[in-house]
């Protein structure tokens, strides 16, 4: 009998009102149950929310440092779990370990980062127009924050979201994916030795249509931060909208990595194999595009098939695995789906094909895949697919290969090799994505700096970085006023002063 996990409610491990469960399955190997988790239910989310508000009343009272202090003790306790919690996210997610223990470090990062941040969290204080008065800002915390989050990232993207939450004084209520909600699980266990109080931080597991969505509805939830598909982003942006809450949103991708004709081949080689086959293309900023220049196209593009054609497809605890499966078998069916698209569209150069044997035939395995003469425009070169699929696309010069970059309704990442830095810096100013990469891949993002995409990608905000703590605070304004009369603002420094 598989083990049953709990939910964390209040500072305790319990178990779902319904009594119901789900299954949680190594995607290598199908046969592998890992656990059961709980299939939660409004019931389930209105206890995690009294639980949160009154968490709240004390932990928005706790000075910041002392806040930032309990995230510190998170990061030291994620180093010495470390290798345990990444085993974990690649039993459950797939990916190899070395993918697991980075993302896991990223996790270490936004932590530390956290603990300091709590000894800042700046306000401004700006002169005032009128004598005796003094003017200032500061940031107060919301309340509860709902995090919804992906499979992709287990253990990072929540952490993202929860750490800075927590550090501005809020309270959490996190519902991770369904495929992946035993590293949150450990996350939040790490929390509890920590000593986060009780109510502060509450786990809550189950399918996203149903907790998910009622996380997103529950009208005591004023903050929501969500990662995932731009459709169901947009869903969820409706129901906020209607119900004034305050939304961040970090959705789809299409990425681009462009090679000019004067680039370091070696490197941009390099680039795009961890690119678009990492993570076995399940992120949003993998590169699901590569602009070759007209002059080193067909030469990189036979060095590419070569090379990608050695990755080696297996369970990402196993030595030696480059490529894992996909998440689930829907995952595999629209790779499907898009592979017969582009043998319209293109030209198939390199896999397209569900692997058999080797022990694949128990995962979500899918060949790692790349289609050549795709035209900018077409559904390969502008949908995203979420899976290990390259549709390379020829250009003559800079500025169409920055006009292709740009005709996509996402714009997370993009990536350049070139050895020009006029061209580098044209990049900068002129693609349309949150970021841009010279000479690196279009992944690679680090924990303190500012992480989102403009157009379809994002809703303005970012996570990471300086930036997510405005996400989870309120700029509260202050004046103090110690003249002893009735200033009025704009009139008496105006009408009645000598100046
Ligand atoms: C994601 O693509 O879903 O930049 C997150 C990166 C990682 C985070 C990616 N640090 O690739």
């Amino acid at each position: 009998m598989a083990e049953q996990h709990k939910n964390f409610i209040g500072g305790q491990w319990v178990e779902p009102s319904s009594g119901d469960y789900f299954e949680n399955r190594n995607p290598a190997k199908q046969s592998d149950l890992i656990g059961l988790f709980p299939r939660s239910t409004r019931e389930d989310l209105d206890r995690a929310v009294r639980a949160a508000k009154s968490g709240f009343e004390e932990w928005r009272r706790t000075p910041a440092p002392a806040r930032g202090d309990v995230l510190r003790k998170v990061g030291d306790l994620l180093s010495t779990r470390k290798d345990e919690i990444a085993r974990a996210a690649t039993r459950e997610m797939g990916k190899t370990l070395t993918e697991t223990r980075g993302d896991v470090q990223e996790g270490i990062d936004t932590a530390y980062y956290a603990g300091v941040e709590g000894r800042r969290l700046f306000g401004h204080t700006v002169p005032s127009e009128l004598r005796n008065k003094w003017a200032m800002s500061y940031r107060r915390p919301i309340g509860v924050c709902g995090l919804i989050t992906p499979f992709n990232f287990p253990l990072a993207i929540p952490t993202w979201k929860m750490f800075p939450a927590l550090v501005c004084g809020n309270s959490v209520i996190i519902k991770p994916a369904e495929d992946t909600p035993h590293t949150v699980q450990l996350l939040v266990e790490v929390l509890e030795e920590a000593g986060i109080p009780a109510g502060v931080v509450n786990l809550v597991h189950g399918l996203g249509e149903e907790i998910g969505a009622a996380i997103v509805e529950h009208p005591d939830i004023p903050v929501i931060s969500f990662t995932g598909s731009t459709d169901i982003g947009s869903i969820i942006g409706q129901t906020c909208g209607r119900m004034h809450k305050r939304l961040s949103l970090e959705m789809g991708g299409k990425n681009a990595q462009i090679v000019m004709d004067d680039a370091e081949l070696d490197l941009a080689l390099e680039g795009v194999l961890w690119g678009a086959f990492g993570t076995t293309g399940q992120r949003c900023t993998a590169t699901s595009r590569l602009l070759l220049h007209d002059r080193i196209h067909d030469q990189l593009l036979e060095r590419l098939i070569e090379r990608a054609k050695k990755l080696k497809l297996g369970y990402g605890l196993d030595e030696g695995v480059d490529v894992g499966p996909l998440i689930h078998e829907a995952s595999r069916t629209k790779v499907q789906e898009y592979v017969e698209i582009g043998k319209t569209e293109g030209t198939l150069v390199l896999g397209g094909e569900v692997p058999t044997g080797n022990g694949l035939d128990d995962g979500f395995f899918f060949q790692p895949t790349i289609f050549t003469d795709i035209k900018p425009g077409s559904r390969m070169a502008t949908e995203e697919i979420f899976g290990p699929v390259l549709s390379v696309i020829r250009f003559s010069d800079l500025d169409e290969a920055i006009h292709i970059n740009n005709e996509v309704k996402y714009g997370l990442s993009s990536s350049l090799y070139t050895r020009d830095t006029v061209s580098a810096f044209r990049a900068f100013q002129e693609m349309d994505n949150g970021i841009t990469y010279v000479n690196a891949p279009t992944i690679g993002a680090e924990a303190h700096l500012p992480f989102g995409g403009v157009k379809q990608t994002g809703n303005g905000h970012r996570e990471g970085g300086w930036e997510v703590y405005e996400f989870y605070s309120e700029t509260k304004v202050c004046y103090l006023d110690y003249s002893g009369k009735l200033q009025r603002a704009q009139i008496d420094n105006y009408d009645a002063s000598p100046y």
